[in-house]
Order: C-alpha cells, then sequence, then structure tokens
C-alpha cells in the first residue's frame, strides 16, 4: 500500500536508463516463514546518457534489507538512501559490482505480484513492476540483462525448482534442502524474469524445429491434474509450427516449460522459457472443461508462445510502448486461432467482444490511447484497448499492406531490433520501411483515444451509370481533450446486384475494374468514392470482416439487411447483417416497452431466423452465431441512455417469440446434433465446437417455451452426455428456468461431484451468478459463504462477483442500488488484499454515465465511499479518482 500521493507518470518525460545492468545472479533461499535473496549486479554507467556519474536509483518495494556491498565494499547506513519504492546510492566508478540481501515475505503476498505462494508453491510474477518486490533493481523494460539464478528449498515439499533458461547444476545440501541454478543466456528485462518450487508433475513431449534441433517441452501441474495436460501440450506445438511456417520465427532454447497455478491474476505471463499460467488456461479435458475453455487455452497457449518473439526477443522500451507487444500478439494468436478453427467465426466472436467491451472502455472515464501518454498504475493499462484494439491496428496494418508487406514489415522489424527494448513507431517504421509507403496519419491510432464514427450514404446516377458512396469520420472527445484528426481507415467493402452478386469494383479514373471485393482508404474528414459502370443501383455490403474499430452507420431498411444475410459473400458481414436487423427490431421492442405499449415483434427476424435455421449449407457454428441475440451488455453500449429493465424485456420477449414460433425446427436441430453428440466421443475440434454451439444455444431457445419435454431433454442431456459443454449448458438452462426442484437438484448433484475441482466449481458459481432471474444478489451472497469460495483467489472472485457485476445486468442495476453497494464493498475488501483485481472488478461503476439519474447518483455515491474508505492502492486510486473527475 503507497504511503505517498500517487504520481502521473508521463510518456513525454522518458528517458533512457542512467545505468546498465550487464549480469544479474540472484539466489533465492525459500522458506516457510520468509525467503531470502541475494543479489548481484554486473553494472556500468549508460554510456548513451554522456559522462559524470549521477546516483544509482534502485526501485525496490516491501523489502527489509540486510546487506549491501559495492565492489565487495560493504556499506554502512549513511552510505545510502531508502525510502518506501528506492534505494539509492552514489558509484564511485563506471563499471561497479553490487550485493545486495533482503529478506521478504512470499508467504503473505495476497496481491500476487512479486514472489508469493500458490497453495504449497511458490511462483512469481513480475509484469509490469514485481520484480522491485523480490529485490533492489532498475525494474524498468529497457535494463535487459542476462540472469543466472540459484534457488535453494526444502528438498521434500519442493522436488521441483524453476527458473529462466537452460538448467545447469542442481545437487542436494546437507540440511534437507536442494538446489538448483538456471542460466538464461537470452538478455531480458526483470518483468520477464520467473522462479517455481514446488511438487510438481509434468507431462514432458518434443517438437522438432524446422532447423532440425529438438525442444524439450513440460507442462509442470500439481499431480491431481497431470491428466488434463494433454491439449494444451497439442496446442503449443501447433502454436510453435504455425509461428514458423506464418512468421519464420523459430524457438531458441533448448527447453520450453509451462506451469499452472491457481492463483494467478491474469491469464498466463510469457517469462523467458518458463510461462507461469492460470491454470484455467492449461487445463482442459473432455469431463471438466467446456469447448469455450478447449479454444481459450489453445489461444492463450498461443500467445504466449507467441510472445518468445514478440515481447521477449523484441521487448518494450517503456510501459506506455505495451500494445507493441500486446496488440501485436493478440493479432498474431487471433490469426493462429483463425487458422487452425473457423475464421469467420473467431472474427465474430472477436468483433462482437470488441464493440461490446472496448467501445465501453473507450467512451468511458478511463479511456485511453492505445499508447496511452500518461498513467498513475501500470497494472490499470492491460486494457482491452491496449490489447483488442491494439490487435485491431495491427491487422488494419496489415489490410493496408497486404499479407506479404506485412510478411516483410514484421520480418524486417524482428531483425532490426532483435535484441532491443523498442517502440510502436519502430514497429511501424519497420512496416514502412520494407514496403516504401509513409504511415505518418496512420500512426494516429496510437496517439487518439476514443472510437471513430464512420457515417456513409449514397447516390446513384442511373443516367450515368455512378455510385457513389461518401464516407464522414468523426471522433467523441475523450477525457484527455487530445484534438481528433481524421484517422487512415481502411474500408473493405463490396457492391451487391438485385440477384445478389457482387459487382466488378470500377473507380472513376481506373482503366479497368479491380476485383469484387476491395479496401478503401478513408482518410479525410469527409471522402467520396465514386463508382463507374453500374447499371442498376447496388446494395453496398461495407466494411467487410469488420476492417477498421469504427460505429459504422448507414441507412439499410430492414429488407436490405435481411437481403444481406441471404446473399453478402462475405461471413462476416452476413452476421453483421443479422445483428444489425436484430438491434432494429430490439430497439423498436425497447421503446414499445418503455411507452408501456404491448410488445410486437417485427415478423422478418422471425423469417429470417427460420431460414438461418433451414439452411443446411451454413456452418453449424454460423448458424448458432446468426441465432444469438445481441447481448444486452451491447444493447446498452450502443444506447444514448441504456434502460436496463427494457433492455432486459425487450429481449426476453424477442426470445420468446422466437422460441414459440420457431419451436419444431429448434427441437429437430436440436434431436439432430445431441443424437450425434450421443453417439461421437468428444473431440476438440472446430467442426465438433460447431456441433455443439448450435445445440446449446437451441436448447436455451427451447427451454423458454417451458414445455415438459424441453426438460427431459435437458436432463437427458445434464445427465447422459460426456462432457462438460452439453453438461455446463443443461445446467445453466435450469438455472434459467422455471423448474425450481430440477434446478435445486442439478445443482447440489454437479457440486458434489465437481467439489474438489476448483475449475469447475467456478462454472458453477458463474452460472448462478449470471441468472437474471430476480433475486440474484441474495444469491451470490449465499454463494460467497460456500466452502468453495474465497476471496483470494481471482479465479473465485471473477466466477461470482465478475459474472454477477458483468453479466447479471438486472440485478447488478438493480434500481435499490443494491448491486452497487455490494460492488463497493468487494472493491474496499480486495483493495486490502490484491489492489490489481479490486481495481478490475470496479469497472462495472465507472460506466455510470450510459444510466438514468437515479442510478448515476447511486453509482457515483459507491465510488466517492471508495475514494473515501481510507488507504486506497494506486489501482483503485486512479481508476475511482478518474471516474469521479
Ligand atoms: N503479459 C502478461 C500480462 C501481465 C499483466 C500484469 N499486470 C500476459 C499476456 O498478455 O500475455
Ligand atoms: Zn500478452
Amino acid at each position: 500500500m503507497r504511503t505517498e500521493q500517487p504520481q502521473v507518470i508521463y510518456l513525454k518525460d522518458y528517458q533512457a536508463p542512467e545505468y546498465l545492468i550487464d549480469e544479474t545472479h540472484l539466489t533465492f533461499e525459500l522458506f516457510e516463514d520468509h525467503s531470502l535473496v541475494h543479489a548481484q549486479l554486473v553494472m556500468r554507467r549508460n554510456p548513451a546518457r554522456g559522462a559524470g556519474l549521477p546516483p544509482l536509483v534502485l526501485d525496490g518495494q516491501q523489502l527489509e534489507l540486510l546487506s549491501i556491498a559495492l565492489d565487495d565494499q560493504v556499506l554502512a547506513a549513511g552510505d545510502y538512501q531508502l525510502d518506501d519504492s528506492h534505494l539509492t546510492l552514489q558509484p564511485k566508478s563506471e563499471r561497479f559490482t553490487l550485493d545486495t540481501s533482503v529478506r521478504i515475505h512470499p508467504e503473505s503476498n495476497t496481491a500476487l505480484e512479486g514472489l508469493y505462494k500458490s497453495g504449497g508453491m511458490f511462483c512469481t510474477q513480475c509484469e509490469a513492476e514485481g520484480f522491485r518486490k523480490i529485490t533492489y533493481y532498475l525494474d524498468r523494460p529497457d535494463v535487459m540483462s542476462a540472469f543466472t539464478t540459484t534457488v535453494i528449498a526444502e528438498q521434500h515439499r519442493y522436488p521441483v525448482l524453476l527458473s529462466n533458461g537452460n538448467p545447469v547444476g542442481s545437487g542436494p545440501q546437507e540440511d534437507g534442502r536442494h538446489w538448483a541454478t538456471w542460466e538464461d543466456p537470452f538478455k531480458k528485462p526483470a518483468y520477464l524474469f520467473a522462479l517455481v518450487a514446488g511438487d510438481l508433475w509434468c507431462v514432458e513431449d518434443k517438437f522438432t524445429r524446422q532447423s532440425g534441433r529438438d525442444v524439450t517441452l513440460r507442462i509442470y501441474v500439481e499431480p491431481e491434474n497431470i491428466d488434463k495436460c494433454q491439449h494444451a501440450m497439442t496446442s503449443l506445438k501447433k502454436s510453435m509450427r504455425w509461428d514458423e511456417e506464418v512468421y519464420g520465427r523459430e524457438y531458441d532454447l533448448d527447453i520450453f516449460m509451462i506451469v499452472a497455478v491457481n492463483d494467478f491474476n491474469m491469464g498466463a505471463m510469457e517469462n523467458k522459457g518458463l510461462n507461469i499460467f492460470n491454470s484455467s488456461c492449461v487445463l482442459a479435458r473432455a469431463e471438466t472443461a467446456t469447448d469455450a475453455a478447449h479454444q481459450r487455452v489453445e489461444a492463450v497457449v498461443a500467445h504466449e508462445y507467441f510472445h518468445n518473439w514478440s515481447g521477449n526477443r523484441v521487448t518494450c522500451r517503456d510501459w506506455f510502448q505495451l500494445s507493441l507487444k500486446e496488440g501485436f500478439t493478440v493479432f498474431r494468436d487471433a490469426e493462429f486461432s483463425a487458422d487452425v478453427n473457423s475464421r469467420t467465426v473467431k472474427r465474430i466472436e472477436d468483433v462482437a467482444y470488441l464493440r461490446t467491451h472496448q467501445f465501453a472502455e473507450d467512451a468511458g472515464p478511463m479511456a485511453h490511447a492505445v499508447r496511452p501518454d500518461s498513467f498513475i498504475e501500470i497494472s490499470n493499462f492491460y486494457t482491452l484497448t491496449v490489447y483488442e484494439k491494439g490487435s485491431e491496428v495491427v491487422r488494419m496494418v496489415r489490410t493496408l499492406l497486404g499479407a506479404e508487406g506485412f510478411r516483410k514489415g514484421s520480418d524486417l522489424y524482428f531483425e532490426r531490433h532483435d535484441g532491443q527494448a523498442v517502440t510502436c513507431d519502430d514497429f511501424i517504421k519497420a512496416m514502412e520501411d520494407a514496403n516504401g509507403v509513409d504511415l505518418t496519419q496512420f500512426k494516429r491510432w496510437y496517439s487518439q483515444a476514443g472510437t471513430p464514427r464512420l457515417a456513409v450514404s449514397e447516390s446513384w446516377d442511373g443516367a450515368a451509370g455512378t455510385y457513389s458512396l461518401t464516407f464522414r469520420q468523426s471522433c467523441p472527445q475523450t477525457p484527455d481533450k487530445v484534438e481528433k484528426l481524421p484517422f487512415v481507415i481502411p474500408v473493405e467493402l463490396g457492391l451487391l446486384d438485385a440477384q445478389g452478386n457482387d459487382l466488378p469494383l470500377r473507380l472513376q479514373g481506373e482503366d479497368a475494374a479491380v476485383g469484387t471485393s476491395r479496401v478503401l482508404s478513408v482518410i479525410e474528414a469527409e471522402q467520396t468514392f465514386i463508382f463507374v459502370d453500374i447499371a442498376a443501383k447496388p446494395l453496398p455490403s461495407l466494411l467487410r470482416g469488420f476492417s477498421a474499430p469504427v460505429k459504422l452507420s448507414f441507412p439499410y431498411d430492414r429488407d436490405q439487411l435481411m437481403f444481406l444475410m441471404q446473399h453478402d459473400t462475405d461471413g462476416f458481414n452476413r452476421w453483421e447483417a443479422g445483428q444489425q436487423l436484430s438491434v432494429q427490431v430490439l430497439q423498436e421492442l425497447i421503446g414499445q416497452q418503455q411507452k408501456g405499449q404491448t410488445l410486437v415483434l417485427d415478423q422478418r427476424l422471425v423469417s429470417a431466423l427460420d431460414s438461418v435455421l433451414g439452411n443446411d449449407s451454413l456452418d453449424q457454428a454460423m448458424v448458432a452465431e446468426m441465432l444469438s441475440l445481441p447481448s444486452e451488455a451491447y444493447l446498452t453500449e450502443i444506447s444514448e441512455v441504456a434502460d436496463v429493465d427494457a433492455i432486459h424485456a425487450a429481449r426476453e420477449f424477442a426470445r420468446r417469440q422466437l422460441a414459440e414460433q420457431l419451436f419444431d425446427k429448434l427441437l429437430a436441430r436440436y434431436q439432430a446434433n445431441r443424437e450425434i453428440s450421443r453417439n461421437t466421443a468428444y473431440v476438440a475440434e472446430a467442426e465438433h465446437f460447431a456441433r455443439r454451439s448450435l445445440q446449446n444455444i437451441v436448447l436455451s431457445y427451447l427451454m423458454l417455451s417451458g414445455k415438459p419435454e424441453v426438460l427431459a431433454a435437458t436432463l437427458e442431456q445434464f445427465d447422459a452426455c460426456d462432457n462438460m459443454t452439453e453438461r455446463l449448458t443443461a445446467l445453466a438452462v435450469l438455472v434459467n428456468s422455471p423448474f425450481e426442484a430440477e434446478r435445486a437438484k442439478a445443482l447440489e448433484a454437479f457440486a458434489e461431484h465437481f467439489k474438489d475441482n476448483p475449475l469447475v466449481m467456478d462454472q458453477w458459481f458463474s452460472v448462478q451468478a449470471a441468472s437474471t432471474l430476480p433475486g440474484g444478489l441474495a444469491r451470490v451472497r449465499k454463494l460467497m459463504e460456500h466452502p468453495a469460495f474465497t476471496m483470494k483467489n481471482p479465479n473465485k472472485v471473477r466466477a461470482l462477483i465478475g459474472a454477477f457485476a458483468g453479466q447479471n445486468l438486472v440485478n447488478f442495476h438493480a434500481a435499490d442500488g443494491s448491486g452497487y453497494r455490494f460492488l463497493a464493498d468487494i472493491v474496499i475488501e480486495l483493495n486490502a488484499l490484491n489492489p490489481q483485481i479490486a481495481s478490475r472488478q470496479l469497472a462495472p461503476l465507472t460506466r455510470w454515465r450510459k444510466y438514468d439519474a437515479a442510478r448515476q447518483a447511486l453509482m457515483k455515491g459507491e465510488l466517492q465511499r471508495i475514494r473515501d474508505s481510507g488507504q486506497l492502492s494506486s489501482d483503485v486510486f486512479e481508476v475511482v479518482s478518474k471516474s469521479l473527475a
């Protein structure tokens, strides 16, 4: 916890380090009631900073300094200064060696940053600024050092001792303790340091590199999980091959290790050669993990592996450049997932997520650019904007340069900057140099926050045979008050004729048509493109594949949207047309609900979904996506003022109507798919994911009918299935159903069966927390008393509290403010325990501007209560103060 007033840190103040650390030699002595860290740093003056020897200021927090020596001279108390977060001393020469010993307390570290204990094992999390809680250091990413690490611990409790790089020695000591030494030949910043000590088992495999040499692959887990590693191992090997083939990137050490831990603040961490994972992102097998969990494991394993090049070999100069590694690596993992699963479905999922959550962030008090220009607490900037929008920015670079040009650019980037800590500008420069283009204006995507709007209008001149599209871009003001200049917006589009065929696209001034789907760059505030040889008025298909992260508007009517749903050659836009149709219909229902009118569903939505259901040639995952109405969270995001209750009522009404009117077709689809599931062993592959996703969404519609035959089918699926995807869906369907006795029985049976599997219990909590039936808060409070729940485990907090506040909008936004009060109490409690998780859980309260005056007042009242609750962590302080500003 801080004692000083938090400081704002600005990108414009960046300065290279005064000193460098060539070698870092660490020895850890791990004990049950404390640990000792001995560090020897081989340092020198940074020649780039000129002559003279300024004071050396090392970062360090919550460290008890036991001894310090400069070039073997023990320093006395007056030879250095200590404060809450620094150790300052005066070097006597350009090159010197500094030895320190400190005592730390991993056993009582609940923030899960630095060195801490998760269950019976020691592990680390150092990104972004956790290494300073381990030893005094220049804890910044532009200080890159070669690390040697020795770990000493009791042999019996901690048979496995791991760190980064290659193992170079190990052995017993006389006192029942043992040691192991690891050497990492690749220079790295401290945030990539890792250490693990525990009683772990491992699954081992090998991977043969394109160049011929083998790499040893190991996944370490607690013994009871040894049967849940195969999917992660397969995913790892697929990722390694993909990065060789698509980016020409090989792995560089002799061994690559993944360790699964139960207590972890995020998904996983890309420490060099020793990735540490939240167990939820490693463990997966049919009986205990859903299809979504399998896909997440695959994506996160790939993501962390890809960081070995985009993040580790080439790292960030400073934390403002975080998206340099995160945006790029998210883009890499998204393309990997698209290649190994269904490309269109992956794009739909990512865009739905971005538009619901990142757009909301971009419209709220924490809005920031992909490369922010200031922060108080860097942990608050591991955001949807840095990750997902950052990935969209890299995707646009590829869209503009083409796949080949992009590969030339990435090759140049990796070659030019290998072993360096660089900036987003360096990334773009490599893309420019490899392709001979100027991306100066494009770079506004890095510096301007906010979601651009792109309003499109058309005009057709029958006599001249021309069709014009006019694009007007604008960007709302954000808290940083940065002036918004026009972006470069790549718009991929096509024009459909009356039969639904793509027309050849020839712009005025061009000699010939250039394909039937092409990318136009909108670079002005207002810009018109004129297509020639257009004999009849076409229907535009705009922003195909969601080619830019903007809010596009075009005055489609519902019949046109239905036409696009059927005919667009771009799969993403077929889905998008359905979403826009649904949004129009739902907004109409919301209006009716608000006026107290009888709700009447536009039958065009029914017939559109009817034909989707009847289309056997469509990928089943696409059918499932098209049947999913826009979420309440998305409907909230696109509302000026969100009426939570009307949104819920309207959407539920539409779902019930669809269920009723399409009942027979839904049932037929359900029975056909369940029949196949019943007769097929579980396979974690796209085609099977697709079948189950359709089966499951169809079942959730069917249950809205409340018919006994649907209850029977749900119970059959719940009892007889062989996998968690079907079981959990059946449970969720029961939990949201009117069948109270069956619901209670299923919940109890499930908990009894899976009580020893914390990840499955997380699902059990989430399903109940997300149930929109009345009384949600009381249910959540009760569940907090369940023996499987603890505030100390981030997965549990996310599963229960996060799911309630993030997914159960009607209950969380209860008009009496009880949901807000509850969340504020949680944040105050977590602030003392785990500031990063506290700050994350706060997000729903920061969105107060979206709601009516009464709710706004209640939400702000709770933010103020948190602000005044006492000693705030910098994490919570920053979010609360910006939300109230
Ligand atoms: N780089 C880590 C994130 C660390 C977050 C620290 N608060 C995981 C990832 O993006 O791969
Ligand atoms: Zn990452």
